[in-house]
């Protein structure tokens, strides 16, 4: 059907320390061999989908680390995922740890057309924690020491009928992520998280309010932007450390059409008619048309925030 893409959202239960890519490819494949029972043309996987949230670890030397980076996509572990979607004409979309042969690490999500070719790349440019040990945190969350900054903007792709993009995680707080990607004329986002049930520096603040905080920002970038937004989760109890759940589908109008029900690998599947993004796209949204350029120039000049002085 013109319009159409039939997305599935899989979910990743959690995937404990010593859990070998080989096992997590067996269950990331079950999941896509459902997603191409159902009809799917595109199942999204999420953040780190081939190991445990490894950056709540710490090492002295980050060497140690590299264990958990993937050096080639596909390599001998992922092959069966590019041969299953070349063979079966399914895309799909795979975060992982990404180790260059010039020796750079990334926190990537790469998109693979329904030919098994990698045809998009992006790499996590919002990097939540920190890059030393921190011994007043309840847990660590070290991507700023293992990964650097993502070096290629938030490109979005012609494939599968559409305009599509990605983002990953912490980057779906920021609403320049899913703005600079609505400039692009995004019509479908998708996006992986590994979010702590509990904040490292805050205890009683309740898995809800995370929930909540996820929710927020995912359905404020659909509708801003008038876009999809698949939101996958890798969640539940990992190496004890419990990650929120709440893998859904939003549509352009910012509503969650569908969402998961466990904590476990699952597979939420949303028929996502890309042409229900024209409406918001060509009225309140029409960029052209209201955005104020001459006003936001403090967005792109400004890191920081700095209030007035006081008197
Ligand atoms: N993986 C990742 O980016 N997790 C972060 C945790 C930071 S807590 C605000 C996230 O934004 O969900």
């Amino acid at each position: 059907m013109p319009g159409i893409v039939k997305v599935g959202a899989a979910q990743s239960g959690p995937i404990q320390k010593d859990e070998g890519r080989q096992a997590v490819v067996g269950r990331l494949l079950a999941l896509m061999k459902e997603a191409h029972a159902r009809g799917c043309d595109l199942v999204v996987f999420t953040e780190l989908a081939l190991t445990t949230f490894f950056p709540r670890y710490y090492a002295d030397d980050r060497a140690e680390m590299d264990s958990w980076f993937e050096t080639e996509m596909p390599g001998a572990a992922t092959r069966p995922l590019f041969e299953f979607a070349a063979g079966n004409g399914i895309g799909f979309s795979l975060g992982y740890a990404e180790l260059t042969p010039e020796g750079r690490h990334f926190n990537t999500q790469i998109l693979v057309d329904k030919t098994g070719a990698v045809i998009g790349k992006y790499r996590k440019v919002h990097l939540p924690g920190h890059a030393e040990h921190e011994p007043e945190r309840t847990f660590q969350h070290l991507e700023k020491r293992y990964f650097e900054p993502g070096d290629i903007g938030f490109p979005v792709w012609r494939t599968l009928g559409g305009v599509m993009g990605m983002c990953i995680c912490n980057d779906r707080r920021w609403p320049e992520t899913f703005r600079v990607m609505g400039l692009q004329g995004v019509e479908l986002i998708m996006l992986g998280y590994n979010t702590p049930s509990g904040n490292s520096l805050k205890p009683e603040e309740s898995a809800e309010t995370r929930m909540h905080h996820s929710r927020l920002c995912m359905q404020a970038g659909a509708y801003q932007n008038a876009t999809w937004v698949v939101g996958v989760a890798k969640a539940g109890e990992e190496d004890g450390h419990h990650l929120i759940a709440g893998t859904c589908i939003i549509d352009p109008d910012g509503f969650v059409v569908t969402e998961a029900e466990t904590e476990d690998d699952e597979l939420v599947v949303y028929d996502c008619d890309l042409d229900e993004t024209k409406f918001l796209k060509e009225t309140t949204f029409n960029f052209e048309a209201h955005r104020r350029v001459e006003h936001y120039r403090l967005i792109a000049d400004r890191t920081g925030a700095k209030p007035p002085p006081e008197d």
